[in-house]
């Protein structure tokens, strides 16, 4: 049976969220910029309006990104959830499908009532608000904001916003666009990060942190990745595959392996970048980027995974690395043949 969610305005999404006393946020499994600052600026903006509120994720902040949270709140793990939020309602951040959320999902997922998101593809398991042209779910959110300040429900705007909440929304924007360097940084998300830049926020302090600073193992991932990385199709296609083993030899994390795509996407003439981590035995978490019209969205889609248009990701089943990479490379095939 498949069931249809609804798609909420800002009003309606409001409406809803004014209805609970305490919330819990959920967000995505190995959380990015976007996932940790709107999952946290949430938190922040509920509780302005008086609603107790308390972040969950399936794994830890990661520390290049645990300034975000510093001073609201340390763990995410639902062993860390207060007594009283054992029975609170939940909302989801920045998740398009419920395998996002891993472990969170048999635990939280029945009481999800809302998804704020701007993933285009996935699979709905809440009523929503979406919006896919949005650069990152902080944009999202700023509708939000300004609905409950135009409501009389809090003291500020997307305008007047303080300076924390500020932080935490363009730290989103910021990680989703690719430090605005992305086709999804539109005049649009450059009004709004304008907006947050004139509440005084250190900009390029928070730029460095997510984008400059690398950790000895993060470079050690990167060098692997370069001298790993594969030209496919007359240098259109580039792979990394970064099984379990090489990660155990090189005592590399997941964390360490983030900036991979990044790698991938350098070579010139480079349209699509795909990098497969092992992250289980026999379980390889694909991410693709596209740098012209090949939509990964659609392909990773069609492995049961999704995204943007131009970023996306899927899991995949393979034996080994050698089977991974002949369903990948039968898979790009009839685009790049
Ligand atoms: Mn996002």
């Amino acid at each position: 049976m498949t069931q249809t969610f609804k798609a909420l305005s800002a009003e309606q999404t409001v409406r809803r969220l004014l209805c609970e006393e305490k919330v819990l946020v959920l967000f995505h499994a190995r959380p990015d910029p976007d996932a940790v600052g709107s999952a946290f600026a949430l938190r922040r903006i509920l509780e302005s309006c008086g609603i107790k509120a308390y972040c969950l994720c399936a794994d830890e902040v990661p520390a290049r990104l645990s300034f975000l949270c510093e001073g609201i709140q340390d763990d995410v793990s639902p062993e860390s959830l207060p007594e009283e939020m054992e029975d609170a309602p939940a909302v989801c951040v920045d998740s398009a499908a419920p395998g996002q959320l891993g472990r969170l999902w048999d635990q939280f997922g029945p009481r999800i009532f809302l998804m704020i998101d701007h993933h285009g593809r996935g699979t709905p398991f809440a009523d929503g608000l979406i919006d896919p042209d949005a650069a990152s779910t902080t944009f999202v959110l700023g509708k939000v904001i300004d609905r409950l300040h135009k409501d009389g429900q809090i003291p500020f705007s997307t305008t007047c916003c303080p300076k924390d909440i500020a932080g935490l929304l363009y730290a989103g924007l910021s990680g989703d666009t690719g430090c605005f360097r992305f086709s999804n940084a539109t005049g649009d998300t450059l009004r709004y990060a304008a907006k947050l830049c004139d509440t005084g926020i250190d900009t390029a302090e928070i730029n460095r942190r997510l984008f400059e600073i690398k950790t000895d193992s993060q470079m050690l991932a990167e060098y692997t990745g370069y001298a790993r990385m594969e030209k496919l199709f007359k240098g259109r296609v580039t792979l990394i595959l970064f099984d379990l083993d090489t990660q155990k030899k090189l005592k590399l994390s997941g964390e360490d392996l983030e900036t991979l795509v990044d790698v991938a996407r350098a070579p010139q003439g480079v349209e699509v970048a795909v990098v497969a981590k092992e992250t289980a035995a026999r379980t390889w978490k694909v991410s693709c980027r596209s740098s012209n019209d090949f939509d990964v969205a659609d392909f990773c889609a069609a492995f049961g995974g999704g995204g943007h248009r131009r970023a996306a990701g899927a899991t995949f089943k393979e034996t080994d690395k050698d089977a991974l990479r002949g369903t990948l490379l039968e898979a790009l095939k009839p685009f790049f043949n």
